[in-house]
């Protein structure tokens, strides 16, 4: 029984923890799934944002706090763009998203690991730290974007 339960336990952790693994039923899913990971992570990078652009108060542990929920959701929308999923519900995403699969995952990357620098910048209480992170990170959203969203 005990063992029952701890391959259940595994399953369920490597269910959460490998967003790559998740399976949509539709398209339209994974199309909203996607948009979702991406409008809640950008409401978090803007808190950040007002921070470093001194919009709001600097407040350093809600920064640190911002970051890390950032760095997270970072991970998840790429699962999102699987084959398939270029129509099945209004989307801003480009079908060259589905033809430069190397050049996309290579952005997607550059975004995951200037995510971590920001969240280890947000750790050092250090305004002028979060402010170059802020920008990288930044950076590196826009060339997605510039590449692969439609205006
Ligand atoms: C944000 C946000 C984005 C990026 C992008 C950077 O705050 O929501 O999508 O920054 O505008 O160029």
């Amino acid at each position: 029984m005990k063992a029952l339960a701890a391959v259940a336990l595994s399953l369920a952790a490597a269910a959460y923890a490998v967003p790559a693994a998740a399976q949509f039923e539709k398209a339209e899913d994974a199309i909203k799934y996607r948009q979702s990971a991406l409008f809640v992570m950008g409401q978090h990078f803007g808190r950040i944002g007002a921070m470093a652009n001194g919009k709001a108060p600097f407040d350093a542990k809600a920064a640190q706090e911002n970051a890390d929920i950032v760095a997270q959701l970072a991970k998840l929308p790429w699962a999102g763009f699987g084959p398939g999923t270029d129509k099945g519900r209004e989307t801003r995403a480009k079908p060259e998203i589905w033809t430069e699969h190397a050049k996309f995952r290579e952005l997607a990357d550059n975004l995951g690991a200037e995510t971590v620098k920001l969240a280890a910048a947000a750790k050092t209480g250090d305004l002028g730290k979060l402010k170059a992170a802020f920008g990288e990170t930044a950076k590196s959203c826009k060339a997605c974007h510039d590449n692969y969203r439609n205006k």
